[in-house]
């Protein structure tokens, strides 16, 4: 059975490309699906963005269930606060990499504390939205190691 990597996306997201650009770059969101596909090689992707906390975390519990390869996660805001968000993502046994376009550690204090690099296998931060291109690649490397 092939592999298969979840990239879930949190809140606004969707947006991107026309949110704050100075902090998330001009790359739309479907431009991101777009280079996490490019970079997929021979594995499935399920890629995902909801507004939506409970949404999220149905779809961490469809990656359990469906025995995802790795899980790529950008939860957005979800990332600070969200117990249930964590609390789905203690269940996972896969990979996870945490990933962000922007630096949330050079920015405004809400942003320096993650509930979810608590779990995370490893954090991706600041790269812009070729990240997701970084965080994809590094998923393969340690599935494949
Ligand atoms: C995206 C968001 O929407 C913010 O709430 C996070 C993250 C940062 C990002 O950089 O991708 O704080």
């Amino acid at each position: 059975m092939p592999r298969c990597i979840h990239v879930l996306n949190g809140p606004n997201l969707n947006r991107l490309g026309k949110r704050e650009p100075e902090v998330y770059g001009r790359t739309t969101l479907a431009e991101v699906e777009a280079m996490c596909r490019a970079e997929a090689g021979g594995d499935e992707v399920v890629f995902r963005q909801t507004n939506h906390e409970g949404q999220l975390v149905d779809w961490i519990h469809d990656a359990i269930d469906s025995e995802a390869a790795g899980l790529i996660i950008n939860p957005a805001g979800l990332t600070f606060r969200s117990i249930p968000v964590l609390d789905a993502l203690k269940m996972v046994k896969a990979p996870i990499i945490e990933l962000h376009i922007s630096n949330i550690h050079r920015r405004e204090a809400i942003y320096h504390q993650s509930l979810v690099s608590t779990v995370a296998t490893a954090v991706i931060a600041g790269l812009g939205a070729r990240g997701y291109a970084t965080a994809m690649r590094a998923m393969r490397d340690m599935l494949d190691a």
